[in-house]
């Protein structure tokens, strides 16, 4: 054997390595959220888009939309007629009209990945609705429903308004989500107060790892409450609400339907966002759940305080 040879062994062990643990760092929703979490929030223009495809499945329109001069296809439209002016149709960014947040007339939209290159979508980040997300510094006393904003305060929530994603996660790649990051609202008034990380990790449709963050999912806490078969929640504009599996069936035919559609495009995972085309976010989260820490058990006793039915 050469030293060449040798070499060149050493090399593509040492290669070989990097893939494998690459690939068991970036198996689910966990260590992909951070990554899909940053391009959704920091778009480019609508302008620098095109539609690149658009295909009639029965009574929806699907159309992929990239950047002009990429062969790469970044969000994927589902509507019930044929989008034609993206300026018009699609807002990436939140827009006020006076002071109720807008994003464009058309609301199922969302970008689109192949975590594992082989050509199919097994995460999307859709479309929630927009609101103003709360960070540390909103203080606990802010106007809720009903009650009048300062000046100040209403500065302070239009710089927090955003267009809210729900992650939705294929992690076993079958077809079939099974994991999502959904958005909870403060119950007392119109802001996301919270993220819920809902899985089920033995892909049996039962919830089995429920955690709660904010900003970052590395530090999703198991502080929500949750049965196997519902998560409650707040949705936006409603009460109390509850997450089931349904969520995770109707997104899985959301999955079908584009995937379907970007076959009878020519789409393959050259086309589509892979975790390997990406690099790889500092924010990897413990895939167990992290016991309930001192400073968030004080946290849920004063919310528990608050209203019982809040957690
Ligand atoms: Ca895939
Ligand atoms: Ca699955």
């Amino acid at each position: 054997m050469t030293i060449q040879n040798m070499r060149n062994i050493f090399l593509a062990a040492l290669i070989g390595t990097a893939g494998a643990s690459g690939l068991g760092q970036e198996r689910s929703i966990l260590s992909f959220y951070p990554t899909a979490d940053s391009i959704v929030a920091y778009p480019s223009p609508i302008g620098r888009y095109e539609i690149k495809c658009w295909k009639k499945i029965s009574s929806n329109y699907v159309t992929f939309i990239g950047k002009k001069g990429e062969k790469r296809v970044l969000i994927a439209a589902v509507t019930t007629r044929r989008l034609k002016n993206l300026r018009s149709d699609i807002s990436l960014t939140v827009q006020f009209h006076g002071p109720r947040p807008y994003f464009g007339d058309i609301t199922t939209w969302g970008y689109i990945f192949d975590r594992n290159g082989d050509g199919l979508i097994d995460y999307m980040a859709l479309v929630a609705g927009a609101a103003a997300v709360e960070d540390e510094k909103i203080p606990e006393d802010f106007p809720g429903f009903q009650q009048a904003m300062s000046k100040q305060q209403f500065e302070l929530y239009i710089s927090h308004t955003r267009i809210v994603f729900n992650h939705w996660a294929d992690d076993d790649y079958d077809g079939r989500i099974d994991a999502a990051v959904q958005y909870d609202m403060n119950p007392f008034r119109s802001w996301v107060r919270r993220y819920l990380l809902i899985r089920c990790t033995k892909f049996d449709d039962r919830f089995d790892d429920v955690r709660a963050f904010r900003g970052k999912i590395s530090t999703a806490t198991a502080s929500a409450n949750f049965t196997p078969e519902e998560v409650p929640y707040y949705p936006m504009g409603e009460s109390q609400g509850k997450f089931t599996t349904k969520l995770f069936a109707e997104n899985s035919n959301i999955m079908a339907l584009i995937n379907r559609a970007a076959r009878s495009c020519g789409l393959g995972a050259a086309n589509f966002t892979s975790r390997l085309s990406l690099p790889l976010q500092n924010d990897n989260p413990p895939e167990e759940p992290r016991p309930l820490g001192e400073m968030q058990h004080r946290q849920r006793i004063t919310l528990t305080r608050i209203s019982s039915s809040s957690l």
